[in-house]
């Protein structure tokens, strides 16, 4: 039987109550959010400055300019980024960052929407007004809504939408918008993100101009628009672009081309190499690969789930399925990150996944967080869930520091802060995280998906209610047309003793929980209903009523990780995982030079947990027996073999989210493996 599809319930209908992650949303609430805000008004001293609001303000004057006719852009449009030349000011009516700067702000205002539903908070939501209102008046009379264009040359808005983000901005325009929406009630973003999407509609869609964006967003919005007002135009312009995208003429080839002819250029021959870091390479419902830029693969995938749900294209489920496995079962890091190679910030080939030239950029986690959820709707599979918490506890939160300051772009498995300081091959690679970037999309990435994450934690079918994250927390659900309160204790820091009561309400149906990859001999007890195993979830069926309990133990021995064969940079290695939890060794507990440390996977069985503070935060460390071999200071460069004489030591390891929070040096996931012959 084709299981229904399911959908993640209504974030306020989840309030999360879990020692781990209520810290994490109240960080971002606290922390993040005001931090960010002063980043996206150039006020922290020291980093890197965002221009947002500047833009902002200079696309309303660049429109008012216009309508006196007294407009001139003053910089030249290089599709790079834009600074002010050294030692000079921002002039007002100039434009700087990235030609995707605008979508920065969105992503904080999605974050904040899902902060208000959370907890009312009218300073917060006046802040979050004002940075609305300057998004309206930068908006053109005809909804065009996209500052690089407006201030640097209007006449050129559409020439480019394979490199210049158009519709990347009006992608996060629009969740934005929707976001905004649900938490206040308020029309007026998603007005504007309507106009827009109106504008773009004028000339583009079926029996118009073709088109698709370079950078994907667009289609999941889209989806989530149409899911929002039931405007069916939405979704018919997210299957749009997701038909067009791979098909010939190739829309992006005509562009390139187009501008070469402005330049007296001749056309260039178009290759599926050239297309693939945009994933037009070929036509959507022919992908078996993962490939290109990591972030917008993901977020393609996430749209393609979403389209296939909804209107219920097999071929296009099919594919996201083999996307899935190319991205998941071979291109995929320990940690749940994706995107093995910096250049062109992209999947590399299968198990290509060195770990310090690593990419696996913070936002293409969250891709994969997106991507998972919505395969999870077309189809619960504990698999997918299992990749979707690996993502999520491990790289996503790596991205952010404990005290939520200062971020990570690029997420590596092994770090020597002297070599990314001065070898230019690692020069992606940052052993610090940072106060901000010129291209800061992975801060306010972060912000929005811990800000929204029960819309991960569950999903709902008709009489079905599937929890794929054990995360703490009341539910207000619905089951079999009757209203339930249930209240889900876990506590994964801890240990895996779940615990779920029915508090009030009564109804009939089934409560699917997931059986986690990380668990041996879980155990599931509730009294009185029926049980089956379906796709990795545990199955309770019957009547529900107050009283009722679930009792869940999941063990979550230490254990240790081999990669596959395959995983050149990673044989004879092994990294240590606990529950949910990837851990790494830090120079700060261990010494440095890493790389002589050995462990046995016997060492698991033997690991002690052990609770230390990092960071201010009391998490789950591990102590393993190990050996550390020498480093003779004077030994010569080549010497014949002889058997090192290593020494016994205690290896110290924490959760790789935590790692580099108590000042710079080296770390690494995989340790080599001593081998009894
Ligand atoms: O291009 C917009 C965003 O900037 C991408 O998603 C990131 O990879 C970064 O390049
Ligand atoms: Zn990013």
């Amino acid at each position: 039987m084709k299981p229904a599809y399911s959908s993640p319930l209504p974030l306020r209908g989840v309030r999360v109550r879990d020692a781990f992650w209520t810290r994490e949303m109240e960080l971002v609430r606290t922390a993040v959010i005001p931090y960010q805000w002063e980043a996206l008004n150039d006020r922290i001293p020291g980093a890197a400055p965002s221009y947002w609001m500047h833009n902002m303000r200079a696309a309303a004057r660049a429109l008012a300019a216009r309508q006196a006719g007294v407009y001139q852009p003053r910089q030249k449009m290089t599709g790079m980024l834009i600074a002010p030349a050294p030692g000079e000011e921002p002039v007002e009516e100039g434009f700087y960052g990235w030609v995707f700067q605008d979508s920065d702000g969105y992503k904080w205002l999605e974050a904040v929407a899902y902060q208000l539903m959370i907890r009312p908070d009218p300073a917060l939501q006046d802040q979050a007004q004002q940075a609305i209102d300057a998004i309206c008046a930068a908006q053109e009379e005809d909804g065009y809504l996209d500052t690089y264009y407006t201030i640097l040359g209007r006449d050129k808005a559409f020439s480019n939408w394979r490199d210049n983000h158009v519709l990347y901005c009006f992608g996060h325009l629009t969740e934005a918008a929707v976001a905004w929406r649900q938490a206040t009630g308020r029309d007026d973003l998603l007005n504007a993100a309507r106009r827009f999407g109106q504008c773009i509609a004028r000339r583009f869609g079926p029996g118009k101009e073709r088109g698709c964006p370079g950078h994907e967003i667009a289609e999941m919005a889209l989806i989530r628009l149409y899911e929002e007002t039931g405007e069916e135009q939405w979704l018919k312009m997210a299957c749009f672009f997701l038909d067009v995208r791979g098909t010939e003429p190739s829309t992006f080839a005509l562009e390139e081309n187009r501008r070469r002819a402005e330049q007296g250029l001749p056309p260039l021959p178009v290759t599926a190499a050239r297309y693939a870091y945009h994933q037009a390479h070929v036509p959507v419902r022919q992908m078996t690969e993962a490939v290109g830029h990591a972030v917008r693969q993901m977020y393609l995938c996430s749209g393609m789930a979403d389209a296939a749900r909804l209107t219920g294209d097999e071929a296009m489920a099919a594919a996201c399925l083999r996307l899935w496995r190319s991205a998941v079962d071979e291109k995929m890091y320990v940690t749940g990150g994706v995107g093995g190679t910096h250049d062109g910030e992209a999947f590399s080939r299968p198990f290509d996944l060195p770990p310090d030239t690593a990419y696996s950029e913070t936002c293409a986690a969250i891709g994969l967080v997106f991507f998972a959820r919505r395969m999870l709707q077309l189809r619960p599979d504990s698999r997918f869930a299992d990749g979707m918490e690996l993502a999520l506890y491990n790289t996503v939160l790596s991205g952010m520091a404990l005290d939520g300051q200062s971020f990570f772009y690029v997420n590596p498995l092994e770090v020597d802060p002297a070599a990314c300081e001065t070898d230019r091959r690692l020069a992606h690679v940052k052993p610090v995280r940072q106060k901000w970037f010129g291209c800061a999309c992975c801060p306010p990435n972060i912000a929005r998906i811990v800000s929204s994450l029960p819309a991960y934690m569950l999903t709902r079918a008709a009489d079905t209610l599937y929890v794929h994250l054990y995360i703490g927390s009341d539910i207000e659900t619905e089951l079999g047309g009757h209203s339930l309160r249930l209240r889900l204790e876990a506590d994964l820091m801890r240990d895996g003793k779940i615990r779920l009561t029915v508090l009030a309400g009564s109804g009939e149906g089934r409560l699917a929980f997931r059986v986690p990859a990380w668990t041996d001999h879980p155990a599931f007890e509730a009294a009185g209903k029926e049980e089956t195993e379906e796709n990795g979830y545990h199955i309770f069926s019957g009547l529900w009523q107050p009283g009722d309990t679930v009792a869940i133990d999941l063990p979550m021995p230490v254990r240790a990780l081999a990669s596959s064969p395959l995983v050149k940079e990673a044989q004879d290695q092994l990294c240590f995982a606990r529950g949910p939890f990837v851990y790494c060794a830090e120079e700060t507990d261990n010494g440095n030079l890493l790389h002589l440390l050995y462990v046995t996977a016997d060492a698991a069985k033997r690991a002690r947990v052990e609770t230390r503070e990092i960071g201010g935060l009391a998490l789950p460390c591990l102590t393993l027996p190990g050996k550390r071999a020498p480093a003779a200071d004077h030994a010569p460069l080549y010497a014949p073999w002889q058997p090192a004489v290593k020494r016994d030591a205690d290896i110290a390891l924490i959760p790789y989210f935590a790692w580099s929070n108590r000042g710079k040096g080296e770390m690494r996931v995989w340790l080599r493996q001593e081998i009894y012959r």
